[in-house]
């Protein structure tokens, strides 16, 4: 192995055709560049697909295409005693010079090259003979290798003999699922490949130590984005002038609307800088049909599932402070929502759930009128933080645990009902609310100082909770 400091390690997935290696890579690169297809032979060259960090390429890993006559490598590789890098030179120009074999001359490329290999295989299938030539070719090549078992699907049945004749060809063998590793799974593949080969282990740890500082930077700016996010809605407000003949009606559905629809743009807009940071460039997955997030942000729903609790409510009110007055308005909501008929059914509806001495309130928004001009916002009422909070948190576990190699969309029998529990504030400790409760009163009061040290307990709790919700063991169903 090259010790120079500039050595990029290479790593090529090998194995079968349609066995799911275009989806482990894609998966393990972050790359959703990366060709997938249903149909045998969709990979028919290499493809180097470098990860950079910062800009350094740290690995780089090839897409080869399936072994097309692993019987006829393994008769080649099988005469003689030990393989050279002179006999593997001659082996390579004899397959090169027969058109039949052009793509396994093409897959054994990395392989002269020295790249460690990663043997793909679905285990939900039974062992057939050819598979065990395929791992006999490449015990054979002698190069690092590792196989991985990725299960296309349910059937777990041949695991154990996929196992048995695995272990037989290479010295690690690891389950990872291309369409469902999550960000730790694929750290922990990386770092078995560091034991594939004596001079691999120096190398490999530095890029998985790479990867995790570069995530680490990902929730960092993760939790900036929202945090900016928040700041910006919860201070926004707008003015419109009015004079009659326009009716008083007309004017505030005017303003409800411009209101609602600046805040939505940047929620979108954070939502796309959050979808880069996880690098989901091209594939534009939709989010499953019982997901919170396919709801509008001023919806009955969103605000029932994703505000606070009631007991929350009580904890925050109890908590004292220029918000407390506040934080009671979400009871609000229908009632001062309602008169902007112009929503029809989407807020007004909210009411229903709402106790009637409850409803007259100041209104959410911040509504301010007089006689010329009508203004709305900034909003007086903490639960659009939580709100905003919520479904930020959750589009990010979406998006940070939804699988590059995954190419299809959820369907609906993915669904499950989503309930209030699974919001991330919903297990918020009377500490945490606390510190969204002086954030917003911090908003508020615009001042800069309290502004400062408020926000940065504010970045501190986003980090956690991302990391809490990135880090765990997979899933997306969110
Ligand atoms: N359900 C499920 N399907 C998978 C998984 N991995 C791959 N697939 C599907 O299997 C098919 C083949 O995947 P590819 O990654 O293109 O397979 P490949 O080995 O690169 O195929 P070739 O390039 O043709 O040799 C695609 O339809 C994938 O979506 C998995 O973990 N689960
Ligand atoms: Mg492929």
């Amino acid at each position: 192995m090259n010790s120079s400091p500039d050595f990029v390690p290479e790593i090529a997935v090998i194995g079968h055709p349609n066995e799911g290696k275009s989806s482990v890579l894609s998966t393990l690169a972050e790359d959703d560049s990366v060709r997938i297809s249903s149909f045998p032979g969709e990979t028919t060259v290499c493809r180097g697909y470098p990860v950079r960090i910062d800009g350094r390429e740290v690995l780089r890993f090839t897409d080869t295409p399936g072994f097309q006559h692993p019987s006829r490598l393994l008769s080649l590789l099988s005469r003689g005693e030990g393989l050279s890098e002179q006999r593997l030179h001659d082996l390579l120009a004899q397959v090169g010079a027969d058109p039949e074999l052009r793509e396994d001359y093409e897959l054994l490329q990395p392989v002269a090259r020295g790249a460690g290999l990663i043997f793909v295989a679905d285990g939900s299938r039974p062992l057939r003979s050819v598979d065990t030539m395929e791992m006999e070719v490449l015990r054979l090549l002698n190069r690092p290798r590792m196989a991985v078992l990725n299960c296309k699907g349910e059937n777990t049945r041949h695991l154990e003999s996929w196992r048995d004749e695995l272990n037989k060809h290479f010295n690690l063998v690891r389950l990872f699922n291309a369409h469902q590793a999550s960000y730790r799974e694929r750290i922990e593949l990386l770092r078995a490949l560091g034991a594939i080969d004596q001079g691999w282990q120096g190398v490999i740890s530095e890029v998985v130590r790479a990867f995790e500082t570069d995530w680490a930077m990902r929730l960092q700016e993760v939790a900036t984005h929202i945090i900016e996010m928040l700041r910006t809605t919860l201070t926004h407000s707008i003015t419109i002038s009015w004079k009659p003949p326009a009716s008083e009606e007309s004017v505030k559905n005017k303003l409800f609307t411009r209101f609602t629809t600046d805040i939505g743009d940047l929620e979108r807009e954070t939502q796309e800088k959050i979808r880069a940071l996880f690098k989901h460039n091209i594939f534009n997955y939709r989010l499953p049909p019982h997901s919170i997030l396919r709801e509008e942000l001023f919806s009955t729903r969103t605000w029932q599932l994703l505000g606070l609790g009631r007991r929350q409510l009580a904890t925050v009110g109890g908590l004292g402070g220029a918000a407390a007055g506040a934080v009671f308005d979400v009871a609000a909501l229908g009632h001062s929502l309602g008169a902007f008929t112009a929503l029809g059914g989407a807020i007004g509806g909210i009411s229903g759930w709402l106790t009637p001495e409850r409803l007259p309130r100041a209104a959410l928004l911040g509504m301010e009128i007089s006689a010329t001009k009508m203004q709305m916002g900034p909003v007086r009422d903490i639960s659009l933080l939580f709100v905003l909070l919520n479904r930020a948190l959750l589009f990010t576990r979406h998006t940070s645990n939804w699988a590059h190699g995954r190419r299809d969309y959820p369907t609906a029998e993915d669904a499950s009902p989503q309930t209030s529990d699974s919001t991330a504030t919903s297990s918020f400790s009377t500490s945490q609310l606390r510190i969204c409760r002086d954030y917003f009163t911090a908003l508020q009061k615009d001042d800069p100082g309290k502004l400062h040290t408020t926000e940065q307990a504010m970045h501190n709790l986003m980090f956690t909770e991302l990391s809490a919700i990135t880090m765990d063991s997979g899933g997306n169903n969110g």
